[in-house]
């Protein structure tokens, strides 16, 4: 289903030394013109910010045959020191080169997570970059990134509840198996999390782990959860995967036993792009130290998009869809919202990144309603590029779910709500089969889902996945 790119590299393995032999690839995508757009607007003496991505990347799939004899701990730390060292060796020139432009040039982050780096300059050096043999694509790293939006109503809290949504993809069938998420992390990227929401104070992983590994936010320098952007969204988001108030039984969340880790991303005025990659790359290892694994999540979801006209349209960027895949070949499944386009006037289809191929696209369906209806199922044809890259859907429309006010909650719509479901249900089965990865146990929601609707159901992944012994777990 998913398209592979596919870069040619080698791996020898001896004597515990790793020796990595990539060749120049390029994954085919045209400079993107918002590079121009955005010199265009600035003047010679002004700076801009950029995402320079580096001709050799290293795409982990290739090196996956070679490491699947090893335990999965094993693969994870060979595949973080192959990437960072791959990415260290790649950009060292560059580097050096940079170094001379002393007073010229601001390099912002140098990532390992893919091979880029993210620096402020003048136009005229940033032509200098990306014409340099070794440099494949230079992007505008100021590029709108807006959470897939919702509308919103008040609600208050609810005794010994469990909402319909929930039930929907039958949750509360894996809850009366005794599988709610424990022992599971979760982790969003999102406007921050209001973390003394009664729904959302008990489960946060700081509680029990250092905070540094448990909350990430690079943009706002907060050390503990907190909202950014004065927005609800991630409190939200947070909530629909593991919300439960565990004083009143209220439960707005699938997986109420799982502990959750956040990271923002920028989003004030204009969103900085790199701040996702950044949020992205801390994911995959929170703690610092690739031999740990009990920091690392299961699953990242990203209810958010970019704006589609200031990336390479149509088809989403190759380079920034390796990063996804990258996380994915480690055993963290990433699934991202489709986007709320309401009519073909504002956009023809689904949101980017969610329309390319390898990233995996949660749309919505009304459970509301009897039949379960889809709303803009159109949406999934990315005109002229994808036939569909819509993977699944989960309910979407007025999901109650927590707000920034702890006293209170929201009644939501929109993609955004519908992914958190699916991250949810991931961490479900995480519980009940711990040697699966993220994307494996999201090919069981993928495999049993709704033929007509892609409605996920998690009891029937569940079933999909194995025989279950249910008294040992009760
Ligand atoms: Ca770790």
């Amino acid at each position: 289903m998913k398209q592979r790119i596919l870069f040619a590299f080698a791996l020898i393995v001896g004597m515990g030394v790793f020796f990595l032999f990539p060749r120049p690839h390029d994954p085919g995508v045209p400079p993107g013109n918002d590079l121009k757009e955005s010199i265009a607007r600035v003047s010679a003496d002004e700076t801009i910010q950029v995402n320079v991505w580096m001709k050799d990347q290293l795409d982990l799939r290739e090196i996956k045959p070679e490491v699947a004899h090893l335990s999965w701990p094993e693969q994870r730390v060979l595949m973080i020191n192959l990437l960072k060292q791959h990415a260290r060796r790649s950009q060292e020139d560059l580097l050096k080169y940079l170094a001379h432009k002393k007073g010229e040039v601001e390099v912002v982050k140098t990532f390992w997570i893919a091979n880029l780096l993210t620096v402020r300059a003048r136009p005229a050096l940033i032509e200098e970059i990306s014409n340099r043999a070794d440099v494949a694509l230079v992007e505008a790293d100021m590029v709108k990134i807006t959470p897939a939006g919702a509308k919103s109503a008040w609600s208050e809290s609810m005794s010994n509840n469990a909402e319909s949504n929930l039930k929907v993809i039958n949750a509360h069938k894996l809850w009366s198996l005794g599988y709610t998420g424990e022992g599971v992390i979760v982790m969003n990227i999102d406007t921050g999390v209001m973390g003394d929401h009664p729904a959302l104070q008990a489960s946060w992983r700081g509680n029990v782990a250092p905070a540094s590994e448990s909350w990430h936010d690079a943009v706002f320098g907060t050390t503990t959860p907190a909202i950014a952007c004065s927005d609800p969204h991630g409190t939200g988001t947070m909530s629909v995967m593991v919300g439960l108030d565990p004083t009143t039984e209220d439960t707005v969340g699938i997986a109420f036993g799982a502990r959750w880790i956040a990271s923002t991303f920028d989003c004030s005025t204009f969103e900085i792009r790199s701040s996702v990659f950044d949020a992205l790359q801390w994911g995959v290892d929170p703690d610092g130290d690739p031999n740990t694994t009990d920091d690392v999540p299961v699953v990242i979801n990203c209810s958010l998009r970019s704006d589609a006209d200031a990336l390479s349209k149509p088809c989403g960027n190759n380079y920034a869809s390796l990063i996804n895949t990258n996380i994915e070949t480690m055993g963290i499944a990433v699934v991202y919202a489709a986007g709320n386009q309401t009519s073909p006037q504002e956009d023809d289809s689904m949101a980017i990144p969610a329309r390319h191929p390898d990233v995996w696209a949660v749309g919505l369906v009304d459970a509301t309603d009897p039949n379960h209806i889809i709303l803009r199922p159109d949406l999934e044809k990315v005109l002229g590029c994808y036939e569909s890259t819509l993977d699944l859907r989960a309910p979407g429309v007025n999901i109650r779910v927590a707000s920034n006010d702890p006293t209170n909650y929201r009644i939501v719509s929109g993609t955004s709500e519908s992914t958190p479901h699916v991250a949810g249900a991931i961490a479900l089965l995480k519980q009940a089969f711990p040697n699966k990865t993220g994307p494996e146990l999201r090919d069981a929601l993928f495999a049993t889902r709704d033929p007509q609707l892609k409605l996920i159901d998690v009891e029937a992944a569940l079933h999909h996945l194995g025989n279950v012994v249910v008294s040992q777990y009760r």
